[in-house]
This record gives C-alpha cells, structure tokens and sequence, in this order.
C-alpha cells in the first residue's frame, strides 16, 4: 500500500517558475511501483527539486473516499461501467485538489497509477469499451497528460507472489482476487501501451532487485526529462 500523499514545502525548486513535470509509474499487482515511487521521490528531492507522491485511486480526500468504495469491493455489483466511472470521478478530484495546483507551482508530480490503468484494467482486462473510457479521460484528465510514464513488467505469477508476500496472507482486494487470465491481460495490456506510444512510455524490467530497478528509473527520468531547457541546472 501507498502512503497518503506526502507534500514537500519550503524547498526550493530549480523549475519554481515553469510547470512541473508529471511522472506516472503503472504495471501489474506486485510490480514494485510504490517502492519505486519512493526511491524516485528520494533522489529528485536529493537533486533540490520539491516532488509530491501521490497516488490512484485516491491521492485527495474525495478520491481516498471513493478508493475505499472500489478496492473493497462494494462497487463489483454495479458493473465494471461504474467502476470505470468511480474511477473517473476519484480521478477528476484527485488532479483539481492535488496534482493540478502541484505542478502549476514547479513541482514534480510522482503518480503510482493513473488514467493508463483505468485503460489496461478495466480496458483491456476488463472489456469496459474503449469509448467511454476515451470520453472519460478526455473530460478528466483533458491536457493533464504525464510527461512520463513507467511502466513496470515482470511475469504475472512473480507480482501477485510480491503481493501476497507483502499482505503476509491478508485479504486480497477487488482486483488482486481476479482470474490469472486477467492478470495475464493486464500484462499484455500495459506491454501494448508502450509499444503504442513509446515517446510517452518506458517499459521497465521489475523482475530486478529494487536497487538495479531504481538506476533504470533514473536513467530513463534523466535522459527524457532534462531539465536544462529551462535554464535550470541539471539533475547530477
Ligand atoms: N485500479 C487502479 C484500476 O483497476 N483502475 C484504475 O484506474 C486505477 C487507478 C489499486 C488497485 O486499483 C486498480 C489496480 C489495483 O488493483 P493498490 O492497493 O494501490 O490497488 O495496489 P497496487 O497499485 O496494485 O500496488 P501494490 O501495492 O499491489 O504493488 P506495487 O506498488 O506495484 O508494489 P510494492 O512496491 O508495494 O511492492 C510489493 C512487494 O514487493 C516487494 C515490496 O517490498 C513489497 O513487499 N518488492 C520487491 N521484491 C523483490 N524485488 C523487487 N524489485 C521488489 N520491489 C518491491
């Protein structure tokens, strides 16, 4: 589980005056996305930039509100179309209360999840038709794209281990109970996502220890985000 949002204050940020950048990390159960979200926090920060962590659902109390509904599973019987909307509308406050007003003021945004895997799970995995979710992102998110999105892969058995590993034999939640087949589909879904779009996306090999997982990151967040095209200094 991800912590509530955390905000650094009073930390100068070389990109103060411009837009912040926008970061999302995406991929399976189990992926390492959380534990990476972290560790790319840490060396952002460590580089004098102010980062706020946050993460889908949730990230604002309206949205954590409506997590609540979704992970738990009171929203199944009405229908993957409402989840989709539950989604949307967690989503919609989420970027007004807290990922919108972040980067208006320089800073980086780190997402651990976003509207990709309102397209992956309930998209590909879970059949929702692509033009609702289209419309759904589009009134949503609208221009609030991510500047870069993380996509981590590792085999499907290995990432619902993690999970289970890590909830130490707890409940599941709504989707972490799904088929293997979903699980299978969502790996192959988010696998399409960067091969359709591979200016926004970068597949990261999870399967790694989390040190080896962290240098991909960053070098992949130091070679597609530099920042010195806005007279700021660079990332070390
Ligand atoms: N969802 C979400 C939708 O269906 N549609 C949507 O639009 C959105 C936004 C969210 C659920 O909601 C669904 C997807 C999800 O099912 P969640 O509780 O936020 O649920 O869970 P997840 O996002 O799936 O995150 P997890 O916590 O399950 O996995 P993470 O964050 O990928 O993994 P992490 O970092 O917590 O690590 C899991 C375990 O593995 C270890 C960690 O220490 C931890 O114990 N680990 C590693 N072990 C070995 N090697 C590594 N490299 C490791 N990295 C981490």
């Amino acid at each position: 589980m991800n912590p509530l949002p955390r905000q650094m204050t009073g930390v100068t940020s070389p990109l103060a005056t411009s837009r912040g950048r926008f970061i999302t990390l995406e991929g399976g159960e189990g992926a390492g996305k959380s534990t990476q979200a972290r560790r790319l926090a840490e060396r952002l920060r460590g580089a004098g930039y102010e980062v706020v962590t946050t993460r889908e659902p949730g990230g604002s109390p309206g949205a954590e509100a409506i997590r609540h509904v979704l992970l738990s599973g009171a929203a199944k019987p009405l229908g993957a179309e409402a989840e989709t909307m539950l989604f949307a509308a967690a989503r919609a406050d989420h970027l007004a209360t807290t990922i919108r007003p972040a980067l208006e003021r320089g800073a980086w945004v780190i997402c651990d999840r976003f509207a990709d895997s309102t397209r992956v799970y309930q998209g590909s995995a879970g059949h929702v038709g692509q033009g609702l979710i289209a419309a759904l992102e589009s009134v949503t998110v609208g221009d609030t794209r991510p500047d870069l999105t993380l996509v981590l892969d590792l085999p499907v058995e290995e990432g619902l281990a993690r999970a289970a590993r890590r909830s130490a034999g707890g409940k599941t939640d709504r989707f972490e109970s799904e088929t293997l087949d979903f699980h299978r589909r969502l790996r192959e879904g988010f696998r399409a996502l960067v091969a359709a779009e591979p200016r926004r996306c970068a597949l990261i090999d999870a399967g790694r220890d989390p040190l080896t997982v962290s240098n991909a990151i960053w070098d992949v967040v130091t070679d597609r985000l530099p920042p010195h095209r806005n007279g700021s200094t660079d990332i070390p």
